[in-house]
Parts: C-alpha cells; structure tokens; sequence
C-alpha cells in the first residue's frame, strides 16, 4: 500500500503497481485502515478488570507491576510451563519471532501446535511435491483450464481474480467447485456443487475417466511420478456412477469436468482453503493433484498447484511460534502440548503443571478456534489472562489485563505473503498513540521488572528506536542478501522466487519424484498411502438429529474477527445471518428473515435467516468472523477436531439441525 499521512494520521491508501499480483490496490479492508488506524473504539491504554467486570483504564507502571508478580507466583508454584503463549494470525512479520525469544528468557512457556487456516492442504502439497511452492500469480493468464476449488476467490483473494479474468479473455475455461454458488461461481463456465466433503471422491472419478479414456501423460508419469499404477488400481472403482453417488453431482456432469481436463491445456488448480477443513481433506488434496501429475501439468506455465506460495517465508517457521510439527521431544523450555484445533479441550487437559495463566498476542481465539464453549471455559479455569490487542474482542473481554497493541503503521516490520512472492518493508509511519506500547517494549519492560540479564534482554528483543529495529531486521536479513534499502525500493521478488515452480522436474520428496503413493503419508499420519476417500467424521444424515450440513467461509468486509467493528464495514455488512436453501426452509416452516436457531450438541446461535437458491440443499451457510457480542460466534457449533494431516481444525465437519426460534 501507499499510505499517505497528515499530522501523524493515515489520510490516504492507493495501491503500489510494482507489485505485478495486486496492481489494483487494496480492497475495502486495506482502505477501511484510514479508519481503523484512529478508530475511537482503539484499546490506547492498559485496561484492567474490576470486580464488577467492568475495564477500567490503569498506569503501564501498574500493570508491568502486576502482570510480573503473576507471572512469578505461577512460575514458582507451578512452573513457567504453567504460562500459555497463544498467538493467531493477526500479523505477520520478522518481529514477531520477538515473542518467544522472551518466553524462552521467562524459563519457558507452553504453546500451541498446529494451525487454524491451512495446514492439510501444506502438507499434502509437501508429501506429493516436496515444497509447498507454487507458479508465479500472474502466471495464471496462461491456463487454458482453471479450477477453483472449494476456493472464492472474488471474495478471498480478488487479486487472483485479475489473473483468471486474462486468462478467460484469452479463452480459458474456468471450472468452480463449491457446495454454495458464490460470487467467483458467477465467472464459471461449469459449476459443480457437491456434497461437502466428498472432494476426494470427485478427484478420483476425474481420474477414472483420465486412465479409462487415455489422457494419462505417459513419459511425465513415467520419469516423474510414483505410484501411478497402484493409483491407477484405486480409482478404478470411482465410475462416474458411483463417484455421482458419493458426491450428490450428476454423472454427466463428472464427465464433463474429465473432458475439460482432457482438452485444455495447460491447467491450473488453485484449490481454496475451505475444503481442507475436514477430517478426510488432506487425503482428497492429495487426490486433486495427483490429477495435475497424471496429465504432466506440473512445471510448466499456466500448469500446476496453485495452493500456498512459503517462498517470502523465508525468515521463520510458516508459523510463529512453531512449525506444525510438535517435537517428538519437548525441548522442556517451551512445551509444544497444545492443539489449536482443540485449544480448549487440550487447555483444560495439561496437567503437570496445569495451566495458571495465558498471554494471547495477535489472535482471537474466542470466536475462532472450534469449539468457543470450551474455549471460554478454559479461559476461565485459568488464574490469569493477559490480552494484547487493538480493540476489546471477545477474548478480551475475559482477560484480567489487556494492553494495547501497536498497528501496522506504528512499527517497522518486514512483511512475506501466502500467495505473491514479494518480501516487502512495512515503515513506521505514525507516532502510535502515547501510551501504544510493540510488542517487544512490553516483552522488555516485563524482562527488566523480571530481572532478566539486560545483555540476554538485548540479544533477543531490539531496542525501542525506529533505528534498533532496522538494524534488528537487516541482521536477520542478511543471511538473505536482502537489505533494508532494497525493499525502501519497492517489493522484492523473494530469493527463491520461480516463475514457474518445479520447472527443473525435481522434487524434494524421499523418492524425488511426484509421490502419489506416499510411505510418509502412513508412517507420519497413519493414513493410505495412496489418495484413498474416506466419509468426513461428522457426517449430516437425512431423518437424524442433525440434517443439515453448515459451512462457515469467509466473506469479503472482513478478515476473520477483524474490520467488523468499523462503520465502513458496517455500512455494508452489519449484522450475522444464515443462509439456507428455500427448500430446507419451507420444510421447517421457517421464511425469508425469520429468526432461527442454529443448533447441534455443541451449542447454538440464533440468527435472521436469507433464503439462497444458489446454495446445494441440505447446506446452510453462516460466515466466520462474528463476535460472540454480535450474536454470530459460529465456532458455538464446532468440534474441536483435527484434521486428517497437519494438525489443522476440522471447522466444516459439521451437522446440524435449524428451527424457527
Ligand atoms: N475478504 C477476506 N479475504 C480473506 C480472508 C477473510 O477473512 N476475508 N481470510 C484469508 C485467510 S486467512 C484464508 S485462510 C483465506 C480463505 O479463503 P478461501 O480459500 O476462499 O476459503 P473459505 O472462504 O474458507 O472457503 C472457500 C469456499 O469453500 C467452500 N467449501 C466449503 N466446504 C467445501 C467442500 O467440502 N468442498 C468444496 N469444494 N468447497 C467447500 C465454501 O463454500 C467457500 O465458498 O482467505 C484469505 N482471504
Ligand atoms: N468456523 C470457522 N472458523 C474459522 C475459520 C473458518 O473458515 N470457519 N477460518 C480459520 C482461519 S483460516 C483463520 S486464519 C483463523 C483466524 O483467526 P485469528 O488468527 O484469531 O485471527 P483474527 O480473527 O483475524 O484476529 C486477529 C486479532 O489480532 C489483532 N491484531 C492485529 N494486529 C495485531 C498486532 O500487531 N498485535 C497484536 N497484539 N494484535 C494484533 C486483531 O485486532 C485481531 O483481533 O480463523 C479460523 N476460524
Ligand atoms: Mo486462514
């Protein structure tokens, strides 16, 4: 963004066309920070909970004070593992490795593993390709095919959508697949609306048709692929017949996907996010691709994979504070014990030492972790909580302190991407308000008052001046060859950058070729070691108790829990609501903006219903983000649970029943 500023406030947003995969600039969020950097509703200073509930704000002496008389009571009670570091996807930056270099001086911490938003479908990129790298995104003009699948792009990444729209002009075709007819369906030339979950069986009908017809790319698959035999086996049984059986989708229509894939080239599937929140996604990620293996779209442009681009995360673990894999050991100092897909089961679970107290940086984890019953549960078991934050979230409200956060424009910070290949300098441009701490100026004024070492405090946190922190970053860049300067450019293409990924033919997998059979994918995850489809756990059955399947995607005014509480966002999207098919509707007696409860044994909301012809039925659809406040927390109806690899949160394995309230 290029971001003007008057009298130390954000006037002005433009977009930066260097950036050759968002030219256009930033949707409504990016420019709603003109609002949000000043928002009168900012937390701006240490605020503390009363006996009454009620936050009142008190001195950062006070509250450093407090916080670190607690930290060592709980450390010398129980431990420093007693302590909980939970931190979300609020920011991503090189400074936030900040956090645990402190907890590490404090003698430890507990922390989470795992990861809300995508790890299926990384690691089941990573066992069939090796790395989770993918095309150039402007690469995308070049398909002849393009599938979204369980992808909305229009809302989610509506930079991609420039991308598609030069590729359709220039006669591609794009296949969406997605149990809701969203606003990327609306650019589709074939739309498959599928039973949700049932990715994997699609995948494999595809891939029956490819074998039986003959569009099997023989010497790719023979130099660069494993298992396409045992493969070949597997999907023998996926007929159009029976794969329209499993998915809910027509024959014919199976068939005209296949065809598709058999005359365009060269294809692209750039697979959304949504899907892989099952207990079987990981399996049908990998199904999905072995199609892009069999028919060599894979190293080429306009081919491949378009899932998740790790090249700009070239500085950290793709999550701070640990990779996805928790250590076959604890290293003892910070216990890796907790899964964020089951945050407040596992919280309540930790003995030895339990849980005393929690330090949330960065996250929300009240609304957005599965399971918000138990989550808020856990919370409340706990002695203490302290919450850094810009604004009072749901998970604020149950914090014992919160502090204020700093916001983008208050810190420099060197920022990757999940999608385009640009490492890019995020200045400090504003003078935060005057009692705005970073992050790290909280980290140090607890480190003094805990009597960490100051030279050990030094080591590990940068000093509080715009120039400590740039040296800071350029040490860590360096090992890079990339230097502050550069990025003061413009946005620098990452040091691993491809245009086109895999475009040498080798792949960093054990066999060094594509592995659609996967030795890893049992001995890591006890699962097939091929692509085989298994039902999801929670499976919605027509006559029980919980009919209905919900899915809860993103939507485009907000990212996640954030935005919502702005008036521009509030303009256009105000409150929660439920989608649902006119057919599941009249059958329950319930009409257009009636109010209905949405419920399963989980929990329940109770919300205005839409009627949507455009959703499949049997689906109703509720978007992710609300605030508990707002009435529309839909992780009420969650169950923490895993996914099938990677240790991501199975949100969509979920049925339930609606009723007129
Ligand atoms: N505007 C906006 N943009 C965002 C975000 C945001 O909150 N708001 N969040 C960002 C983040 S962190 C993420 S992870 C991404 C996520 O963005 P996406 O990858 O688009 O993921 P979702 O919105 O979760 O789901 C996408 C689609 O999957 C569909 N879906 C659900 N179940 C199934 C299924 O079983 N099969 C198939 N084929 N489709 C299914 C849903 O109906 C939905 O339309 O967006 C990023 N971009
Ligand atoms: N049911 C359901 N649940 C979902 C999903 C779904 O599809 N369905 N999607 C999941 C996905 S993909 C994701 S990524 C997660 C997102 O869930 P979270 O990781 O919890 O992210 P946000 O809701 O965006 O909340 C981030 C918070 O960080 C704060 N913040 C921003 N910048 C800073 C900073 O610099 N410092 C500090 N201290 N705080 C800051 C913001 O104010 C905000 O309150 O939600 C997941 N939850
Ligand atoms: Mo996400």
């Amino acid at each position: 963004m290029n971001v003007t500023v008057e009298n130390n406030r954000v006037v002005k947003i433009e977009g930066v066309p260097a950036n050759l995969a968002t030219p256009e600039g930033p949707c409504i969020k990016g420019l709603s920070y003109v609002e949000r950097a000043h928002s009168p509703e900012r937390v701006v200073r240490p605020m503390r909970r009363g006996p009454d509930g009620q936050f009142r704000p008190f001195a950062w002496g006070e509250a450093i004070e407090l916080i670190a008389s607690k930290l060592e009571d709980v450390r010398s009670r129980f431990g420093p593992q007693s302590v909980l570091y939970y931190t979300g996807s609020g920011t991503k930056g090189l400074l936030n490795s900040a956090g645990l270099a402190f907890w590490r001086l404090f003698g430890g911490c507990t922390t989470t593993y795992g990861d809300l938003c995508w790890p299926a479908g990384l690691e089941a990129t990573r066992l069939t390709l090796g790395d989770n790298s993918h095309n150039a995104p402007w690469d995308l003009a070049n398909a002849k095919l393009i599938v979204l699948w369980g992808k909305n792009s229009a809302e989610t990444n509506i930079h991609q959508m420039l991308h598609v729209d030069r590729a359709l002009e220039a006669g591609a075709k794009l296949v969406v697949v997605d149990p809701r007819r969203t606003e990327t369906a609306e650019r589709a030339d074939l739309l498959l609306q599928l039973r949700p979950g049932t990715d994997g069986a699609l995948a494999l009908g595809v891939g029956h048709l490819l074998v039986r017809d003959g569009y099997v790319d023989r010497p790719f698959v023979d130099a660069h692929v494993l298992g396409f035999d045992e493969y070949a086996r597997l999907v023998e049984e996926f007929t159009p017949e029976r794969t329209a059986g499993i998915t809910g989708l027509k024959a014919g229509q199976i068939e005209l996907f296949a065809s598709l894939f058999a005359a365009m080239t060269p294809a692209t599937i750039s697979p959304g996010f949504g899907m892989q929140r099952f207990t079987n996604s990981g399996q049908a990620m990998r199904a999905m691709l072995a199609l892009l293996a069999i028919t060599g779209n894979i190293g080429k442009p306009g081919a491949g994979w378009m899932y998740a681009n790790l090249q700009t995360q070239v500085f950290s673990h793709v999550k701070d504070p640990v990779d996805f894999y928790p250590p076959a050991t604890p290293d003892g100092v910070v216990r890796v014990s907790i899964s964020t897909a089951k945050l407040g089961r596992d919280m309540l679970a930790q003995s030895d030492p339990p849980l005393a107290f929690a330090w949330v940086e960065r996250g929300n984890p009240i609304p957005q972790n599965p399971d918000t019953r138990t989550v808020v549960e856990a919370f409340r078991r706990l002695e203490f909580r302290v919450v850094v934050e810009e604004f009072m979230t749901d998970t604020a409200r149950e914090a014992d302190v919160v502090l204020p956060a700093k916001n983008l424009f208050e810190q420099t910070d060197v920022i990757g991407a999940y999608w385009h290949p640009y490492l890019q300098i995020r200045p400090k441009i504003v003078e935060p308000p005057t009692e705005v701490k970073p992050e790290t100026e909280i980290y140090r004024a607890l480190g003094h008052r805990l009597g960490i070492d100051e030279g050990q405090l030094d080591a590990a946190l940068p000093g509080p001046s715009n120039e400590a922190i740039e040296s800071w970053l350029t040490a860590k860049l360096s090992k890079f060859g990339i230097t502050l300067d550069q990025l003061r450019q413009g946005p620098v293409l990452s040091p691993d950058f491809r245009e086109v990924a895999f475009d040498d033919l080798r792949f960093p997998t054990p066999s060094g070729k594509i592995e659609l059979r996967s030795d890893e994918a049992r001995a890591r995850w006890g699962l097939d070691e091929l692509p085989a489809f298994r039902e999801p756990d929670e499976r919605p059955e027509r006559g029980g108790r919980f009919p209905l399947h919900i899915l809860t995607p993103n939507t485009k005014n907000r990212i996640h829990s954030q935005f919502g509480n702005l008036e521009t966002i509030r303009r256009m999207a105000p409150a929660p609501f439920v989608a649902m098919h006119p057919a599941d509707a009249t059958a329950r007696g319930i009409a257009e903006g009636d109010r209905a409860r949405i419920w399963n044994e989980r929990g329940s909301l109770t919300l205005p219903v839409k009627l949507d012809y455009g959703l499949r039925p049997g689906c109703v659809a509720v978007t992710n983000g609300f605030w508990l406040t707002e009435g529309g927390a839909v992780n009420m109806l969650s169950a923490g649970r895993e996914t099938d690899m990677g240790y991501g949160a199975a949100f969509h394995d979920n049925a339930v029943e609606v009723s007129r309230a």
